[in-house]
């Protein structure tokens, strides 16, 4: 069987008529590109000394991993002299990385999270890079970038994806037209196209949410996850198996591949935060994918690509994967309001 790389399919997309310009072809290429390098310097561990925390914080008062680090500059680096950027945000950075003036300018807007599942890195448990792009306003190619061009909402990007860094190092992505999965070819450096119109199981019998916070949540989602754990005989008629991994890019990759519900809701610890993910480049690329493999994503509340984001790093209630069962937890808290 022939094998497919990532640039022959993008460069399939282009001719298709899907009209994906070349500077998006190129901006995916890149990231792969840099998601690589992260594969590979994760793949070190101990021996390229990269493991255990530095002595910073990010903007979100987290201690900061090495990987976490390198991994954010090898984004920055692998994206900042092509020419399809305008500029870039990133969970790792508190202010927009503008693109600096030595290099010509794009109109494409780049978030991530460079290296997802941080307490998981030292562990030798999956960890993932997740994006999201956008486009400036009006398709300007930017100059005075400001934090102000990157809040759209969700349902304005232009392609998401992430990579999962785990026995094999996949990655997923959407530019609109499905999602697709690529595996890296460690022995050639390529991606290979390897999946091709996921779709996510409308039901499941799989949930994935932090137990230890249960007496934090807020009542639908305690009644959710009570009726799924009263089993076959409880109200949902069916025993309920839980992962949690605790990288989301893994709990969703599982949820991608064979369905399941993905929960971290808003809960009582920090009362006044909407939850602990990030809007930007965590919940907004996984929730269009979700959405293009036929799963929904919600806040408990409304649909994520909906939210008017307000601030770069703002954080949000997340309830992604199968059709139904997010609709279920939806709708529950919809009853708890009337
Ligand atoms: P990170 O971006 O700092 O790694 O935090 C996000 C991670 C998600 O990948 C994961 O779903 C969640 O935090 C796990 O949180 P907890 O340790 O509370 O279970
Ligand atoms: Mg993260």
């Amino acid at each position: 069987m022939k094998r497919k790389t990532l640039t022959q399919y993008l460069v399939e997309q282009q001719r298709s008529g899907q009209s994906m310009k070349p500077e998006l072809r190129l901006l995916i290429e890149t990231v792969a590109r840099a998601c690589k390098t992260i594969s590979h310097a994760v793949s070190k561990g101990a021996l390229g000394g990269l493991l255990g925390a530095l002595e910073t914080e990010n903007v979100q008062g987290e201690v900061q991993k090495k990987l976490d680090v390198i991994s954010n500059e090898v984004l920055l680096e692998a994206n900042e002299w092509g020419g399809h950027l305008a500029a870039m945000a990133s969970e790792e950075m508190e202010t927009i990385h503008l693109i600096p003036n030595r290099y010509p300018k794009g109109e494409f807007l780049l978030l991530f999270d460079p290296l997802d599942g941080s307490s998981n890195i030292d562990v030798n448990v999956s960890i993932g890079t997740i994006f999201s792009v956008l486009q400036m306003p009006n398709g300007v190619e930017g100059a005075d970038v400001t934090e102000n061009e990157f809040l759209q909402p969700g349902r304005a990007q232009v392609a998401a994806g992430y990579a999962v860094y785990g026995p094999q190092t996949v990655l997923m992505l959407t530019i609109g037209q499905g999602v697709v999965g690529f595996t890296l070819d460690r022995e050639t450096g390529s991606w290979i196209l390897t999946a091709e119109d996921i779709t996510i199981p409308a039901d499941t019998k799989e949930f994935s949410i932090n137990m230890s916070n249960m007496r934090h949540w807020a009542p639908p989602v305690r009644r959710y996850i009570d009726e799924c754990l009263a089993g076959k005989t409880g109200p949902r008629g069916k025993d309920f198996n839980m992962r949690w991994i605790a990288s989301m890019v893994a709990d969703v990759h599982r949820l991608i591949t064979r369905g399941g519900i993905f929960m971290y809701p808003w809960d009582s610890r920090e009362p006044n935060k909407p939850g602990k993910l990030r809007l930007m480049y965590e919940a907004n690329p996984m929730s269009m994918l979700i959405e293009q493999a036929g799963g929904a994503a919600t806040d408990g509340n409304q649909r994520i690509l909906d939210i008017q984001p307000t601030t770069l790093h703002q954080r949000v209630g997340v309830v992604l994967g199968s059709k139904n069962e997010v609709e279920r937890v939806t709708q529950y808290h919809q009853e708890a309001q009337t």
